[in-house]
């Protein structure tokens, strides 16, 4: 299963105190009670948010504190109750408890609220404990002790990008290339028997998903090989980044191999067949000079024609990796754009717009 997870520690904020107090009055020598109640110290609540579509903030923060309650003044003043403390998580977002591992709540439904942590209540005055046989009592409330827990966020991921290329094309090298994700790498074909997935960072605080899945040979959508299985995980993202081997290790041919790989996701599904597709062609570095990888580029590019863009790449040396990225990148916003569905990223994507236009008003203004 492809996750992605997070540990935080949760704590509700401790009520405030009740308070002890009398009246002093000019001429009265003990005036009644007038202890105030401490306020309810603030809760600490989980939120299902459309704006979050990954663990990856938890990284850097593990402690989530609510706000204690302030305590009860005299004159019947009541301590004001803390602020709760909420936290956005991504819709689909498990939550266990990490000590005891129960499942403590599935956020499935967007909006969707828990209280993990309940604020401790504020504690009563001395005015609250007044009985008609006692008039000057003594007794006040302390605030209720805070919750605490250490729990475990776990997320189903649904990747943007779904890789898909022949054994050995070097797909999980390119995800381990731009991802903290570490798959199996080996020079035999079928190294990739699960699906994996990583997240791969861009400039500007944008984000990729990326699934690697094993590699597709012939008869692939009649289930020959092993990415078959997994070719309906692909299906669920919203791009392929087809990943052709530039000179294959085994002397195929690398434009053979382009079409075996588009008759398999042609004949698998018309959604598979129809899903936007980024080209790329791996190891470049293999080809000594400028030269030859220039010539076996364009040798592949004519075939496929000028429409079809198509990217080199080095997961080796990370040459074009990058403006791959951003290719994909781009065409994900273009289809967020023509669908108007939405996608994941669109807060992403709006925050960086908004800073783009910044930077290019501060250059006009220069
Ligand atoms: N020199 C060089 N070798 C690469 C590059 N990318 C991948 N390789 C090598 O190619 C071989 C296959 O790479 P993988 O990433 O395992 O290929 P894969 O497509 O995931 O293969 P399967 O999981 O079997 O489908 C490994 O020996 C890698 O080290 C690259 O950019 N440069
Ligand atoms: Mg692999």
């Amino acid at each position: 299963m492809i996750v992605d997870s997070a540990k935080i520690f949760v704590s509700s904020g401790k009520g405030g105190n009740g308070c002890l107090s009398f009246r002093r009055e000019k001429y009265i020598a003990k005036g009644g009670p007038d202890g105030g109640d401490g306020g309810n110290g603030g809760s600490v609540i989980l939120h299902a948010s459309p704006d979050v579509e990954t663990l990856l903030d938890f990284a850097g923060r593990h402690h989530w504190r609510a706000a204690k309650g302030q305590p009860g003044m005299g004159k019947n003043m009541h301590g004001k109750a803390a602020d709760d403390l909420t936290i956005n998580l991504p819709v689909g977002t498990l939550v266990f408890n990490d000590d005891t591992g129960e499942l403590i709540i599935d956020l499935t439904e967007e909006g969707q609220t828990y209280v993990i942590a309940k604020g401790g209540k504020g504690g009563r005055g001395n005015d609250r404990f007044k009985t008609p046989t006692n008039q000057v009592p003594t007794e006040w409330e302390p605030g209720g002790e805070p919750e605490e827990f250490n729990i475990r966020l776990e997320l189903k991921l649904i990747a943007d990008i779904g890789l898909v290329g022949k054994p050995n094309a070097g797909k999980s090298t390119f995800l381990s290339a731009v991802s903290d994700a570490t798959p199996k790498i080996a020079d035999y074909p079928f190294t990739t028997l699960t699906p994996q997935l990583g997240i791969a960072a861009i400039t500007g605080n944008r984000h990729l998903v990326i699934a690697d899945i094993p590699g597709l040979i012939a008869g692939a959508h009649e289930g020959t090989g092993l990415g078959h299985q997994f070719l309906r995980h692909v299906e669920r993202t919203r791009l392929l980044l087809h990943i052709i081997e530039i000179e294959p290790t085994d002397n195929s041919d690398p434009i053979d191999n382009y079409h075996t790989i588009r008759k398999e996701l042609d004949a698998y599904s018309e959604i598979l067949g129809e899903k936007p597709e980024v080209l790329a062609l791996s190891k470049l570095d293999l080809l000594g000079t400028e030269e030859d990888q220039q010539v076996a580029i364009e040798l592949i590019q004519d075939h496929l024609g000028s429409d079809r863009k198509i990217f080199p790449i080095s997961s080796a040396t990370g040459q074009g990796t990058e403006v791959l990225l951003e290719e994909c990148w781009r065409i994900l916003k273009d289809s967020r754009d023509r669908d108007k569905k939405g996608w994941g990223r669109d807060d992403e994507i709006d925050t960086f717009e908004k800073e783009q236009n910044d930077k290019s008003s501060e250059q006009q203004d220069d």
